[in-house]
């Protein structure tokens, strides 16, 4: 019956319209979600909450791209995803919304309901989690129907039956009030869809945000300093690696999409399980103990040969082992299970925290708080493990248990479960490709192997004789060591390699393997250019 009516707007028009209105309507609904999750936490954001479903999803074989790739600053990546094909369906919800306004609606309703589901399973506010989703439900479908019901031929009073009953009429280009009518309410409702959503992400900034917590502590004095450092502990080589990490510059490696923010004040440790005396530690309690302070290197599994995921920090803390022993774990447990505040789970053997090495919980990185990225207001760190068994971030929980009883998040994902680090060297400089004059260069870079020290660093150019290398002297075994010597190289496109030798006096093997499932192995090398 509408054929005319139909023909008259052009199908480009009906498009571009359709998508606009579904675009409006859903950016409307993300807002208003904004607004919400300032009330139930920024983990509770729609889009947030997709993302972190999609981290929580990905499959083994793609963790390992997904730890480098979203687990260490590309996270705007994943976020960037997300949002397009939500737009991509938010414009064809617009479009379908055009003939029937039901079809659009219920895929909007739908795209909310995955939000929902996925902030229901990797948020932490409990029931309150899927309030931000539902908002964004609500307000898209109501954007909607307000929008659609402006594309529509006004019905004349007292004569409904001018009006047609469905969107497949359509009005537009011989509506011409209507149509500004339409262009201004789409225009207003982007505006206030944009000001919700920056207003919403403001307020999450400022309620949740741990910087004052951060600030208004004061850490106290260790009762055991770190050793003092050897003078020579470190060369100054431009482009070397620093000794000490500045804490800014510290990796960063996790699955969460926005960093946990846990108050000092409202955070406190469990320790549960197989324990003869269950206990609980808050903030204030633990720096009332008699602190140590050490300087470890942490790195992480999913480091490539060559790659940035290693620092060295000097660490506040109070020592794991004696933390468990207070608690009592009992003989046949071999797995203390660690929760974060964010829900992740990391399994590290309970011998290496109760072996005597310096296991800590920790709360101060380079003499202040925890950085909110590194685990304020408190983490582990275990020497000798790479991070996913043993430097759990913002940790509320250890439970005292068994590896054949529970699985880690890491494990379950088929990691390997103990975690132990395999020794590495890298070059830091020269960098790759960069293009040197002949003769004499400089070549240097670190080594680590936690827990058992690096004994020998060899260098070698073009497959030739391996050089040893000078090393910085030890601060511990647990700390990597700086290593520096000078080559010769003629022109052409030389490759330098490295090699280390731990403690015992075992080097790296040269087969390279993947970092799946226990850590990567094989010679760091950098080719550069040498001119005459
Ligand atoms: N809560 C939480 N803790 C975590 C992780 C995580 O994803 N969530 N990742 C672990 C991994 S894989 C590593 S390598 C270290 C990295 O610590 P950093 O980010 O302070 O360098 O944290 C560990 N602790
Ligand atoms: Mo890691």
């Amino acid at each position: 019956m509408n054929t005319i009516a139909a023909t008259t707007w052009r199908r480009t028009t009906r498009i571009a319209v359709g998508a606009g209105i579904g675009l409006v309507a859903t950016a409307a609904g993300l807002g208003v979600g904004e607004l919400v999750a300032a009330a139930t936490g920024p983990d509770t954001s729609p889009v947030v909450a997709v993302g972190s479903g999609v981290i929580a999803l990905t499959p083994r074989v793609l963790q390992e791209f997904a730890v480098s790739t979203f687990g260490s600053g590309h996270r705007p990546v994943l976020i960037a995803g997300v949002v397009t094909i939500l737009a991509i369906a938010a414009a064809a919800a617009g479009y379908m919304a055009l003939r029937r306004l039901a079809a659009g609606a219920v895929l909007l309703v739908a795209l909310a309901g995955i939000s929902m589901v996925a902030a229901a399973a990797t948020a932490q506010g409990g029931a309150t989690a899927v309030l931000p989703a539902s908002a964004a439900a609500v307000t898209s479908v109501a954007a909607l129907a307000g929008l659609i019901r402006l594309t529509r031929p006004r019905r004349s009073a007292g004569d409904p039956s001018t009006a047609p009953q469905d969107g497949s009429s359509a009005a537009g280009d011989h509506h011409p009030l209507r149509r500004r009518t339409l262009l201004l309410a789409g225009a207003g409702t982007a505006g206030a869809a944009v000001a919700a959503g920056l207003g919403g992400r403001m307020l999450q900034a400022r309620l949740y945000d741990v910087a004052n917590s951060r600030a208004a502590i004061s850490l106290p004095q260790p009762a055991s300093a770190a050793p003092a450092l050897p003078a020579e502990h470190r060369f100054t080589v431009d482009g070397l690696s620093p000794f000490f990490t500045p804490a800014r510059d510290f990796y960063r490696v996790d699955t969460a999409l926005v960093i946990p923010q846990v108050p000092a004040q409202q955070w406190s440790l469990r320790i549960v399980g197989s324990v003869d005396r269950p206990l609980e530690i808050t903030f204030d309690e633990l720096l009332e103990r008699e602190l140590v302070e050490r300087d470890l290197t942490l790195s992480c599994v999913s480091n490539e040969v060559g790659g940035p995921y290693v620092s060295t920090g000097r660490w506040l803390g109070f020592p794991l082992d004696r933390l468990l022993r207070q608690a009592g774990p009992h003989r046949g447990a071999d797995q203390l299970l660690s929760r974060s505040q964010d829900g992740m789970t990391i399994g590290t053997p309970l011998e290496t925290v109760l072996d005597g090495r310096d296991a800590l919980l920790a709360v101060g990185l380079n003499g202040e708080p925890l950085p909110a990225r590194n685990g304020f207001p408190a983490r582990m760190i275990v020497p000798g493990l790479y991070g996913y068994t043993s430097a759990t971030k913002w940790v509320v929980e250890l439970d005292v248990t068994r590896f054949d009883e529970v699985d880690a998040y890491w494990t379950e994902r088929d990691w390997d479960t103990t975690g132990k680090v395999k020794t590495a060297s890298r070059i830091d400089v020269p960098r790759p490709l960069e293009s040197l004059g002949q003769g004499e260069v400089t070549v240097a870079g670190v080594a680590w192997a936690q827990h058992r020290g690096i004994s020998t660093v060899q260098v070698r150019v073009d497959g030739g004789d391996w050089q040893e290398a000078e090393l910085s002297e030890p601060v511990s075994d647990d700390t990597w060591r700086q290593w520096r010597t000078t080559v010769r190289v003629t022109p052409g496109s030389p490759r330098i390699e490295v090699r280390a030798a731990d403690g015992a006096g075992d080097f790296q093997p040269q087969e390279r393997v993947d970092p799946f499932p226990d850590g990567a192995t094989g010679w760091h090398s950098v080719a550069v250019t040498v001119t005459e």
